[in-house]
């Protein structure tokens, strides 16, 4: 039996892999827990920046929540939640994944940091208005995709919404999808009916 540990708390990125994990059915030892974990050496010693998520699956360390939410969707074929390696639609998964990481998070992030992780002396405001504006060029791709289809792989539920839908809930969450963007919120709207949907409302 495979033994997975997550190293967790909320409201961070490992929501990712929360959700992956209550999709698949699999049983999980929770560590971490609170921000005192952050940069500790037991985290540094599964991922070297000592961030969350980070896991440890069949004794093997893990970091990057896209790889580790990936990853455990990959042990449970039975319940069909990424698209197979080797085909197209896998292709497009690791194109949609990537594409809302560092075309969209990668801004949110950026404004975080300076907003709210670095210490004040070290933050620099002068991009936050910018870093929106980027996050929204990346959201309209999206929206226009979601205008045709309900999810955006094989248009059923699988893995790549759970990364994705990460992205856009932080972005709604940020006040960058008010005016705009009506698919996306239906894209969300979708996702929150989930059952184990971990994404936060407000
Ligand atoms: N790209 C990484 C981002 C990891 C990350 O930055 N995690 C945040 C919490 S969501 C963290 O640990 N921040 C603490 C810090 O940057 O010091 C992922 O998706 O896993």
């Amino acid at each position: 039996m495979t033994t997975i540990k997550l190293y967790e708390f909320e409201p961070t990125r490992s929501a990712r892999c929360r959700w992956t994990l209550l999709e698949a059915g699999l049983d999980y030892e929770t560590a971490g827990g609170s921000p005192d974990i952050i940069g500790s050496d037991e985290l540094k010693s599964v991922h070297p920046l000592g961030k969350i998520p980070a896991a440890v699956i069949d004794g093997k360390p893990l970091f990057e929540s896209a790889a580790i939410a990936t990853a455990i969707a990959d042990l449970v074929p039975d319940r069909n939640l990424v698209a197979k390696a080797g085909t197209w639609e896998r292709t497009l998964h690791d194109q949609w994944t990537q594409f809302a990481l560092t075309e969209m998070e990668a801004w949110l992030w950026a404004s975080l940091v300076n907003t709210a992780v670095l210490p004040e002396e070290q933050r620099i405001s002068a991009g936050l208005e910018q870093n929106g504006a980027m996050f929204k060029r990346g959201a309209a791709v999206l929206d226009d995709v979601l205008g045709g289809c309900e999810h955006l792989i094989e248009n059923r539920f699988t893995v790549t919404d759970i990364i994705v839908g990460y992205t856009v809930n932080w972005g709604r969450r940020q006040g960058h999808l008010e005016d705009r963007f009506s698919n996306l919120h239906g894209y969300l709207d979708r996702l929150f009916e989930r059952e184990h949907c971990t994404l936060m409302r407000d």
